[in-house]
């Protein structure tokens, strides 16, 4: 497949949604228990590139019926990671095309010779359109790099003696109008210029588009009658809190389910029967926000036990789950959680570093929680697509609350706006609520960033998107994130907050800190005016290569970057006495873009560097938000029992 025929990929998938193909089955993050067992694959893998001229040499030879090394040169890959930073080849670095990665993996014997257990396949994302063989045997097909997907493997890996089994996993990193996000591919054909068949990938948004398997991958266990799926919604009354639970059971429909809620001392709190039910826990501990309670992150465990009867044997599965108690509800000037207003204090993130590019990294992720609560950021958003499970699970953990943006970035183009891409954005939407749906740290939803929403077609496109949103999560607000002009946005009318993104004094009026005040003022103000929602300015931010320095402050500079924060300031904090929700930085650190005469070796709008160290702006910050922290918490305590490392504040 040439890196265009990836569209053709795409309306298949959306073919098949508008023939009622929804999803189909749950996604619930793999958690070993009595009945599972996790197999991670983790490590080294063969790799290869295609570098063929239409990049479909891998499929015309087959190079996923035999070992890889056996068709051709291979290199060591690390999984998870993206493949583009860790070589020494800049063709490799800015390859686009198929990519093949293997992995062969000795099963232990249980899982090959017992056919009351179901062996599955999961990747955490691939980006951006995988397809999977094991043993030569095409088993999966994903599109879209930021959410997972899984196939059970049973029959073949039970199937012949063999102990072992062989992962082929083809992965194309092309964008097209289409995907999500869009991209398009561009062939220049003036040979006078470009050798034959030249092309480059051009994309409309402000990362680079790193790729790979860039999650883990694993395989896990199930007996093949198994809990499937479980929602969870929760409620408040008086001081009873209220877990609705829904659980979707596959393989028989003969089975028995008991729930017990248990506390974070392992004492039973309420008990259930059957598929579907509320429990009842009588002066429950809420879940709240990290520096809005004394206690906050306060998490159940949700223990699931399934039981059933086949002709020859009894089968039992256990899943548990984490459940945090809480409302989030949205007036017409405020964000609720627990029915007290929030103000989110936070940042936008990227899933980006050194060398691994996108691919996940347990320490970098530790850290960067280490930094969010030395900074008091009580919020991000997932700018500009889905984070990893890991990564909400913690969020969960710390009580950081999550604002969860789809890959709906870069949305620009005409096409974009096609049947074709609404129906694939929809699926998208359907995939990323089916994952995220039962964390309570997920207070929002948002379908985009700064899409072309003044395009006639927006306006179709946001309705239909958000009221699908709305329908498969009825429990949560959802937003897109605008950077459009107020009277201009068609999507605004069906959002229930309204983030808006904006650069005063950096993308125009350069250098003219002055301006900021009498701008941001009026850009509130006009949207206030327009729509009475609550209001969340979902960037701003400013250029500075670290170290630099400027008195008076110039464009680049670490002054430069703090007067602007200050400035935005001033008028937030006479906002926030109205109806402005959240203030989240553009960015959390310093990442990598595409090569441009606007970017000095990636985006440094970061208030860490790429190696997460600060500059002189997250110290300003950091007061900042510890000095809202204080202002809105609820204990007393809250702040001073929190506090990560030193703070400069008194309580
Ligand atoms: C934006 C985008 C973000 C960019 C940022 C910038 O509005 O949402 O992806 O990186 O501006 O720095 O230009």
């Amino acid at each position: 497949m040439a890196p265009v025929q990836a569209r053709a990929w795409a309306v298949l998938g959306a073919l098949l949604w508008g023939c009622g193909l929804a999803l189909q089955g749950g996604m619930l993050y793999p958690r070993e228990s009595a009945s599972r067992e996790r197999k991670e694959l983790d490590g080294l893998w063969s790799f290869r590139a295609d570098f063929s001229d239409n990049r479909r040499q891998g499929f015309e030879q087959q190079w996923y019926r035999t070992p890889l090394r056996e068709s051709g040169p291979i290199l060591d890959m690390p999984v998870p990671s993206s493949f583009n930073d860790v070589g020494q080849d800049g063709q490799l670095r800015s390859f686009v095309g198929w990519v093949w990665y293997e992995r062969e993996v000795t099963l232990p014997q249980r899982w090959t010779q017992d056919l009351g257990t179901r062996v599955v396949l999961r990747i955490g994302s691939a980006h951006y359109y995988a397809i999977v063989w094991v043993n030569g045997v095409h088993v999966a097909e994903h599109e879209g790099g930021h959410l997972p997907f899984e196939v059970d493997i049973s029959t073949l890996v039970q199937s012949g003696p063999l102990s072992s089994c062989r992962i082929t996993i083809a992965v194309n990193n092309t964008l097209t109008p289409y995907t999500l996000p869009p991209g398009t591919i561009l062939y220049k054909m003036d040979t006078s210029k470009y050798p034959k068949g030249y092309f480059v990938q051009n994309t409309n948004f402000d990362f680079f588009n790193y790729a790979g398997l860039h999650r883990p991958v694993l395989l896990y266990t199930t007996p093949t009658i198994y809990i499937d799926d479980i929602t969870i919604t929760t409620g408040v009354d008086q001081n009873t809190g209220l877990v609705n639970y829904q659980i979707f059971v596959q393989g028989s429909e003969h089975f028995q389910l008991q729930v017990s809620l248990l506390d974070k001392e392992g004492k039973v709190v309420a008990q259930g029967l059957g598929s579907q039910g509320q429990l009842q826990v009588p002066s429950a501990h809420l879940w709240w926000p990290y520096l809005m309670h004394e206690h906050p992150a306060y998490l159940y465990s949700l223990e699931v036990r399934l039981t059933a009867q086949t002709a020859a044997r009894s089968v039992s599965d256990f899943y548990t789950l984490p459940v945090g108690i809480r409302t989030v509800a949205v007036t017409e000037s405020q964000f609720l959680i627990n029915g007290k207003p929030f103000y989110f204090h936070g940042v936008n993130k990227h899933e980006d570093a050194d060398i691994r590019g996108k691919g996940f990294d347990w320490p970098l992720m530790v850290k960067d929680f280490n930094l969010l609560r030395w900074l008091g950021a009580n919020s991000f958003r997932t700018s500009h697509y889905p984070y990893a499970e890991e990564v909400m699970q913690l969020c969960d953990r710390y009580g950081i609350v999550v604002i969860d943006e789809s890959p709906g970035v870069g949305i620009v183009l005409a096409q974009s706006y096609s049947n074709a891409s609404l129906q694939h954005h929809l699926e998208v939407m359907g995939e990323l609520v089916r994952r995220d749906k039962n964390h309570p740290a997920v207070v929002m939803w948002s379908v985009a960033n700064e899409p072309a929403s003044s395009l006639k077609p927006a306006a179709y496109y946001f309705k239909t998107l958000i009221a699908h949103t709305k329908a498969l999560d009825p429990s949560r607000p959802v937003t897109f994130v605008t950077n459009s002009n107020y009277e201009a946005d068609l999507g605004a009318p069906y959002v229930d907050v309204i983030c808006v993104n904006s650069y005063y004094s950096w993308y125009h009026d350069y250098g003219h800190l002055e301006v900021i005040q009498l701008q941001l003022a009026t850009q509130f103000e006009n949207w206030y005016r327009t729509y009475q929602k609550p209001i969340i300015q979902s960037e701003y931010g400013a250029e500075v290569i670290s170290g630099f320095h400027q008195d008076p402050p110039l464009m680049f500079s670490e002054e430069y970057q703090q007067g602007l924060l200050e400035q935005y300031h001033l008028v937030l904090d006479q906002k926030r006495k109205e109806y402005v929700v959240g203030e989240l930085i553009w960015n959390f650190a310093d990442f990598m873009t595409d090569q441009s005469p606007m970017r000095v070796i990636g985006n440094k709008k970061g208030i860490f560097s790429r190696q997460r160290q600060p500059k002189s702006a997250a110290f300003l910050l950091r007061q900042r938000y510890w000095k809202l922290a204080n202002e809105t918490r609820y204990h007393r305590s809250a702040v001073k029992s929190q506090c990560v490392g030193k703070s400069p504040f008194t309580f």
